[in-house]
């Protein structure tokens, strides 16, 4: 196959060349297509099409003003950002990330990994991601809520249940989503339920959704370690993050037996030998919105490390779910030094190149977060279903569906890999699993 690397090569060149100094979006797009070239040679049409070059081109990118005032009346001007990168398998899906270190490439490359992510889930919604350079650490609710208002002032005439349903992300959860919605609302005099998942189950959001992603990765891990004759009882874990995701992945944890030492927020980590207690984390966060140190001021017992490495706490399995190449190749090789067996990426592309290689090389079992944290947006898809014939379902039957989803999802990828040469390798299983299904939408659609 070598005339097929080297038109993956050229494609790869090309991202590069066309979307210049956007560091992330290249790292999503390589980390894909190294793993296309057996399905381009089973499928020419794929390549006779370009199906490559043009999911690799955005179908549309919003760019926009918000501008705000603050609590001391000065104005403030954020930049905000909708991709909606591929429709093909439904109307665009995907968060919205509130954080400071937002740009283009940082939406970009979590626009593209959501195209495949959302394929993957089998449900019919496309690919998106959207958000802004905001910071809301320190905001008052009231600076918030101006903040959401202006953002979906010029953002509501892209959306719509049909169009692109955001939900959230990083720094963006059920307090954002609510003036977000109200916005939308206000706005276009339709109460459109569907326009947006991660509602609070007040108003039409769904049970289970605020714990999906998390409750979803540990599935996925569950899953993983049963398929080499293991489980999560009794083992040690670490999660990285004190957030949406970390929290639920350490509550299901927790609930399937093991033992979760360690978690952490961008100013350091919490060490607790004996385990976390949960309650207080959802406290400091959820509620309070403080800091991860504050924990160790209640359990004298706990050790706090500022801007400690959280992946140098040794453990069997490893659960990141703070950010973006979080966990590089020398965090690799100490988790591997010290024992870990499994690896289930709860964030977006935690896993550094490097990381992911010393994963593969050690035989670690490892969950790319296109398939362990797929749970989250397949939950939002639940939402929309539960939307569209205005029903709501109990906690148990959503629970329920959800890890039907991910056990699922984790036979697919696994097969898939078998099937093309990788067995066990669900990198591979993810990529080709999500290309084959939105390539072939797009080869029906012509050309598009
Ligand atoms: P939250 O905002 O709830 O929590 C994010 C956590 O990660 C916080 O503890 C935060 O610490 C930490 N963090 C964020 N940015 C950085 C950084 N640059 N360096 C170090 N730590 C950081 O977000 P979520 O839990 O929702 O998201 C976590 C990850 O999971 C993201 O990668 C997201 O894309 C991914 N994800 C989320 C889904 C969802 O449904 N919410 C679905 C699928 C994936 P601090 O408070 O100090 O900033
Ligand atoms: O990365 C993700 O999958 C999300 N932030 C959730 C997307 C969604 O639409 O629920």
């Amino acid at each position: 196959m070598p005339e097929i690397k080297t038109r993956i090569e050229k494609i790869y060149a090309q991202v590069i060349q066309r979307n210049p100094g956007e560091s992330e979006f290249h790292q999503a797009v390589k980390e894909v297509v190294d793993t296309l070239a057996p399905v381009l040679h089973k499928h020419p049409e794929y390549a006779e099409h370009k199906i490559i070059e043009r999911i690799c081109e955005p179908e549309r990118q919003i760019i926009f003003r918000v501008p705000w005032q603050d609590d001391r009346g000065e104005v403030q001007i954020n930049r905000g950002f909708r991709v909606g990168f591929n429709s093909a398998l439904g109307p665009y899906k995907g968060g919205l990330r509130f954080h400071p270190s937002v740009y283009l490439g940082i939406i970009k490359f979590l626009g593209f990994e959501q195209i495949f992510k959302n394929a993957v889930t089998g449900m019919p919604i496309g690919g998106a991601k959207g958000g802004a350079d905001f910071d809301p650490k320190g905001r008052s609710d009231a600076e918030v809520m101006r903040f959401c208002q202006s953002f979906m002032t010029e953002l509501y005439r892209h959306l719509g249940e049909f169009t692109d349903v955001p939900a959230g992300d990083i720094g963006v959860g059920a307090r954002e989503i609510g003036y977000l919605f109200g916005q939308y609302k206000r706005i276009t005099n339709r109460y459109e339920s569907g326009v947006i998942t991660g509602k609070s189950p007040k108003w039409g959001g769904a049970l289970v959704r605020k714990e999906a992603t998390g409750y979803g990765a540990v599935f996925f891990a569950e899953q993983m370690l049963k398929a080499r004759g293991d489980s999560l009882d009794g083992k040690t874990c670490v999660v990285s993050g004190s957030g949406n995701v970390a929290i639920y992945a350490i509550e299901k944890l927790q609930a399937l037996g093991a033992r979760v030492v360690a978690c952490s927020d961008s100013d350091g980590v919490i060490h607790h030998a004996r385990g976390l207690d949960l309650p207080l984390i959802k406290q400091l966060k959820e509620v309070e919105r403080r800091r991860i140190r504050d924990y160790a001021q209640v359990h004298r017992d706990a050790q706090y490390l500022e801007r400690g490495n959280l992946w140098h706490i040794a453990c069997q399995v490893a659960l990141p779910g703070a950010t973006q190449n979080e966990l590089d190749e020398a965090s690799a090789r100490r988790l591997v030094a010290n024992g870990c067996i499994a690896v289930s990426e709860g964030a977006n592309m935690p896993t550094t190149p490097g990381g992911i290689r010393v994963f593969e090389e050690a035989g670690v079992a490892f969950g790319p977060g296109k398939a362990a944290n797929a749970g989250g947006v397949a939950t939002s898809a639940l939402e929309m279903q539960q939307n569209a014939s205005r029903d709501a379902w109990t906690f148990e039957y959503s629970e329920q569906r959800l890890q039907e989803i991910m056990i699922n999802i984790h036979r697919t990828c696994h097969e898939t890999a078998a099937e093309f040469g990788s067995p066990g390798n669900y990198i591979i299983g993810a990529n080709i699993v999500g290309f084959r299904r939105v390539a072939d939408a797009m080869l029906a659609f012509g050309v598009i």
